[in-house]
């Protein structure tokens, strides 16, 4: 709602800038999904900061009608997470790619999720540099032959979903730019959680890594293919229901035909579990191509908040010794004066 009590719509998240993506990059849905999005959630534009490192990813605060940032190479949680600290009453999002957030941004990237700072991190995930014309990225999988490695490369790749589990994020989703009301709503979900919350989607770049994903995302793969995550409910999926996920003799999800095991031996999906190891394991399954991959929200529980505990911090000490004087503090101890020789 605006000022003036009038509901908002994408076009208030509109930038006057030309949206400059090659015609057909999936970058163009992820886009859309956010502009569409925001007017639902009851954010006000100049309540909304966007920041992001480089890449082609990384153009889109320059197409959103609010605040934004264009930072460096793989800084933007780094950014990010001084604007959360310094604005804590704004809408802090980060974007960024693959190659962006995992290579030279992979520190960056850790510590905010481990610290929990109030951020939403959307990585854009094309499995290769898109900017840079084509180079192999951290989630290129083993093999794959690019300009940077003419052999096939020889790196593990990341599992993203896995990584963000490992630093404990509070939140953890997964969607892909093929469907945008899932879209728009693991981003209406990662806004509404309190703290860090990490989104990987997945992002067709057409021009150097096209169908990247298309053994499961295509339209008439992806009901046996995608397992859509679900709280509370049973994880089944397949074009008649026919496949579940079951916990086998070694307590590891595995895919099962829902006929040989029975409905009721079906995992029951609890994003809210403290411990994060079975949503670990269960971002496990998309660890090879061609597999069934689940998506949704993986972990979705409270942790303390950086931004508050560093307040609640501050406030203590000033209580305790006074409010702070950065200019008698630099002047304090050991000071010496450079003259001239
Ligand atoms: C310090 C530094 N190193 C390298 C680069 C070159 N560079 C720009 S974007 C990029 C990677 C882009 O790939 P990704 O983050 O996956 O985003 P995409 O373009 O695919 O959306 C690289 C290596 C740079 N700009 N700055
Ligand atoms: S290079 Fe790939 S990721 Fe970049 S705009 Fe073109 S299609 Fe999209």
């Amino acid at each position: 709602m605006s000022d003036t009590g009038v509901a908002l719509t994408r076009k208030d998240f509109e930038s006057d800038q030309e949206v400059r993506w090659c015609p057909g990059c999936g970058d163009y849905g992820i886009l859309a999904a956010i502009q569409f999005v925001l007017p639902e959630l009851g954010v006000k534009p100049e309540e909304m900061v966007f920041v992001s490192g480089i890449g082609c990813a990384a153009r889109l605060p320059y197409y959103m009608n609010t605040y934004g940032m264009h930072g460096i190479h793989g800084r933007a949680p780094a950014i990010a997470t001084g604007v959360a600290l310094t604005r804590p009453d704004l809408h802090v999002w980060v974007i960024g790619g693959d190659g962006d957030m995992l290579s030279i941004g992979g520190n960056h990237l850790i510590h905010a999720l481990r610290r929990n700072v109030n951020l939403k991190i959307l990585m854009l995930n094309n499995q290769i540099y898109g900017l840079t014309k084509g180079q192999y990225s951290p989630t290129s999988e083993i093999g794959k032959v690019t300009k940077s490695t003419p052999f096939g490369s020889i790196d593990h790749p990341f599992n993203p979903v896995s990584l963000a589990l490992g630093t404990e994020a509070g939140f953890v989703a997964r969607t892909h730019d093929m469907d945008r009301k899932h879209m728009m709503e693991t981003f209406r979900r990662a806004h509404e959680h309190r703290g860090a919350a990490f989104v990987e989607v997945y992002q067709n770049c057409n021009v150097f890594n096209d169908g990247a994903f298309a053994g499961i995302l295509k339209r008439d793969v992806r009901a046996d293919m995608l397992i859509e995550l679900k709280h509370g409910e049973r994880i089944i999926f397949g074009t008649d229901g026919q496949l579940g996920i079951t916990l086998n003799e070694f307590g590891e999800p595995s895919v099962c035909n829902v006929a040989d095991v029975g409905a009721d031996k079906l995992l029951v999906h609890d994003e809210h579990r403290a411990d994060p190891t079975l949503a670990f394991a269960l971002s496990r399954l998309a660890d090879a191509p061609n597999v069934p991959t689940p998506v949704g929200v993986f972990r979705d529980v409270e942790r303390p908040i950086y931004e508050v505990e560093v307040q609640r911090q501050l406030a203590a000490a000033s209580q305790r010794s006074g409010p702070g004087d950065l200019a008698e503090l630099l002047a304090t101890g050991s000071t010496w004066t450079v003259g001239e020789s």
